[in-house]
C-alpha cells in the first residue's frame, strides 16, 4: 500500500515537474529548480501575503479606532453660550449654571465694561471686611419706556437672569441685526441687542437679550444700577437700506 502511494506521488511529482520544465511562470520567482522548490516558494509567498494582510488589518483597526476617537471628540467638545435674560436653556442644551446678569453701575466711570453672568450658587475664596479700592458689580435691569411696542410683556425695571448652556455642536455665533439664523445654522435663541445708554459713563459691551425674558424673583424695583437699553441703528456710515434709522436691532445666537 505504502509503496503504491510513494510511487503515485513520484509519478505526480514527475508529471508536475515536466509541466514546469526549467523555469516557472511565476514572474516574481527567480528559477524553480523543482516542484519542491516551487512549492517552497509558493509557501514563502503565501506567508508573506498573510503577513501583509495582517499588517493591513492592523492598520485598518488602528484607523477605525482613530475615527471613533475623533468623532467622540467632536461630540464631546461642544460649545457654550450665555442665554441673557432667561433661566432655561433650549431642550437640546444642558444647563451649566443659572445666574444673574450683572455689570458696572451706569454712572461708574470705570469698573468692567462687559456684562457677566454671575451664578446663583456662588462660592468664595478669601474675602476681606476692610474697605479699599475695588471694582464693583451690580445686578442688571432693563430700562425701557412702556408700552415699548417691542417686548410682548412689561419688562421695565425688571432684573434679568441668565443661564450658561452647553450644546453638542462645535460652533456658535451671536449675529447682531438678525432675527433668524443664516442658512445651515440652527437657532439657539433670538432676542434684542442691548447695551448701555448713549449718555452713560464708560464703555459697555453688547449682549443679545432673549426676546421673551424671564425676571429675577422680586426684581421689579427700580434700582438703576447696571442698566440695559435697546440698541438702534443709525444711517450714515451704516448703509440704509439694508439698515434703517432708529430701529431696534434684533439678534440671534446660532449653532452648527
Ligand atoms: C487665604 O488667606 C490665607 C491667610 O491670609 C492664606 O494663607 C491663603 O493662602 C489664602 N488662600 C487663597 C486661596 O488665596
Ligand atoms: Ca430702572
Ligand atoms: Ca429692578
Amino acid at each position: 500500500m505504502d509503496s503504491i502511494y510513494v510511487f503515485c506521488c513520484c509519478v505526480v511529482g514527475l508529471v508536475t515537474m515536466l509541466s514546469y520544465p526549467s523555469k516557472c511562470d511565476l514572474e516574481a520567482e527567480p528559477t524553480c529548480l523543482s516542484r519542491f522548490d516551487y512549492d517552497y516558494k509558493m509557501l514563502q509567498k503565501l506567508v508573506s501575503l498573510e503577513q501583509t494582510i495582517k499588517n493591513l488589518k492592523d492598520s485598518l483597526a488602528e484607523s477605525k479606532n482613530k475615527i471613533e476617537e475623533l468623532s467622540k471628540e467632536v461630540i464631546d467638545s461642544g460649545s457654550v453660550y450665555i442665554r441673557w435674560g432667561r433661566n432655561e436653556c433650549q431642550d437640546n442644551a444642558e444647563v451649566i449654571y443659572k445666574g444673574f446678569t450683572a455689570g458696572k453701575k451706569w454712572n461708574d466711570k470705570g469698573s468692567g465694561s462687559d456684562t457677566i453672568c454671575l451664578p446663583e450658587d456662588p462660592s468664595w475664596l478669601n474675602y476681606s471686611t476692610s474697605s479699599y479700592p475695588r471694582g464693583t458689580v451690580y445686578g442688571t435691569e432693563i430700562n425701557i419706556d412702556e408700552p415699548s411696542g417691542v417686548f410682548e410683556n412689561k419688562v421695565n425695571d425688571q432684573d434679568l437672569p441668565c443661564v450658561a448652556c452647553h450644546i453638542k455642536k462645535s460652533s456658535m455665533i451671536m449675529v447682531p441685526g438678525r432675527s433668524h439664523c443664516h442658512t445651515g445654522w440652527t437657532l439657539e435663541y433670538a432676542g434684542y441687542l442691548m447695551t448701555a445708554y448713549n449718555d452713560h459713563h464708560g464703555p459697555h459691551n453688547h449682549v443679545c437679550v432673549d426676546h421673551h425674558p424671564d425676571f429675577v424673583h422680586g426684581g421689579k424695583a427700580d434700582h438703576n444700577e447696571h442698566i440695559l437699553y435697546l440698541t438702534i441703528s443709525k444711517c450714515g456710515s451704516l448703509p440704509c437700506p439694508p439698515y434703517a434709522n432708529d430701529r431696534e436691532l434684533a439678534c440671534v445666537v446660532c449653532s452648527k
